[in-house]
């Protein structure tokens, strides 16, 4: 018997009077689900007439609570889809057409966390601009983020990396750590509480399944030893698995996350970017665009030292990136309208006998 309180369930996400029964999702297998529940371990699958019908609901992904129809000899059907409180997503540009048109669909790929460890590598393609895109998004996850510099046996020094790391991640912890050696591991302990979930971010090979087994105190997420630091693209794991650590907290390991992209970050570039955006109401007009206008604040903190070039460059870049994402479901719309046009056109010319010339 498993006790889904354990898993961080509450009472309260129980909508009323159901006879369905909770269950944590700790890993995605394309239809099949693994699910935690008071039976303990067990499978699942959607019920298609509720997820793959009409206004259908949310597909769950690892970390989700849902609602199930227990089945003791098989695997249960998945019948809701539980409230988050904290999610990633990703644009699906898998084709869902809707008439002519595709569609871009928010794929969520992992829910419910209470902090997010953003993990890099000091000791290989150590890059800010990187930590400052997952800062973004871990903010607009609606968890804590949390960055963790991994590898740290292999650095002479780190206090220059972590120094640096500490300057772009305004209000949020980061740590240096070793899962080799066990170094700065102690200094996770705030966050590794009983019924607490944490996600791993980062690119494939800077350590996050090794932090796991090094958490863990025993091999549970597999790691490729004998793989050069720089063998990228090399994912070791595959899939997102939720994993309960002895000490009661839950981890939900992930793929070197390269494809998450900007979905929707407003507020989580404003929290991620406070101090830039502290500067705004500063200026000396209200509708300043910060370029040649006089009093500009932007332009003032950069001059005085106060907010650095490569600080406004990158909130610029990511605010643009955030932008174009929020607008590639027009764009895409607009894309079929043209090709659309031009095919009508082609038609009508070929009917015509071609363009005369
Ligand atoms: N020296 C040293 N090597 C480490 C440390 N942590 C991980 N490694 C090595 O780095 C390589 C990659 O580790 P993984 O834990 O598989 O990395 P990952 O982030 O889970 O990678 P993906 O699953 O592909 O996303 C392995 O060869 C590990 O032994 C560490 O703290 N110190
Ligand atoms: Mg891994």
């Amino acid at each position: 018997m498993a006790d889904l309180i354990d898993y961080g369930f509450n009472s309260k996400m129980m909508p009323e009077k159901v006879r369905d029964i909770p269950a944590r999702i700790t890993a995605v297998h394309r239809e099949r689900y693994e699910l935690i529940c008071e039976y303990g371990h067990t499978y699942g699958r959607l019920k298609t007439s509720i997820y793959y019908g009409e206004g259908c609901e949310s597909f769950p992904t690892t970390g989700d609570f849902v609602l199930v129809q227990y089945n003791c000899s098989g695997d249960s059907q998945i019948v809701k889809t539980l409230e988050r409180k904290s999610k990633f997503s990703r644009n699906d540009f898998s084709g869902h057409a809707v008439g002519y048109v595709k569609t871009v669909k928010e794929q969520v790929v992992a829910a419910n966390f209470d902090y997010v460890f953003i993990m890099a590598s000091l000791n290989y393609d150590f890059n800010l601009k990187r930590i400052e895109r997952y800062l973004t998004l871990a903010w607009q996850s609606g968890a804590i983020p949390v960055v963790i510099l991994t590898k740290a046996d292999l650095v002479e020094d780190c206090a220059e990396q972590v120094s640096a790391a500490e300057k772009i991640a305004t209000g949020a912890g980061v740590y240096a750590v070793s899962a080799k050696t066990g170094y700065g591991i102690d200094n996770l302990a705030d966050y590794l509480k009983p019924g607490k979930t944490i996600v791993f971010l980062g690119s494939s090979g800077v350590g996050k399944s090794s932090l796991v087994n090094a958490l863990a105190g025993e091999e549970i997420m597999a790691v490729n030893e004998i793989r050069e630091d720089d063998s990228r693209g090399r994912h070791t794991t595959t899939h997102r698995q939720l994993v309960m650590l002895p000490a009661g907290v839950m981890i939900i390991d992930t793929p070197g996350m390269r494809e998450l992209g900007m979905w929707d970050v407003s507020s989580g570039l404003g929290e991620a970017f406070s101090d830039v955006e502290s500067c705004f109401g500063k200026c000396r007009f209200s509708d300043c665009k910060h370029k040649s206008e006089p009093g500009c604040a932007i332009k003032e903190a950069i001059a005085n030292g106060e907010l650095s070039k490569e600080r406004w460059d990158s909130y610029l870049q990511i605010r643009h990136e955030a932008k174009f994402s929020d607008d590639k479901a027009g764009f895409l719309r607009n894309k079929e309208k043209r090709n659309k046009s031009i095919a009508k056109w082609s038609r009508q010319n070929k009917k015509n006998g071609g363009i005369k010339k």
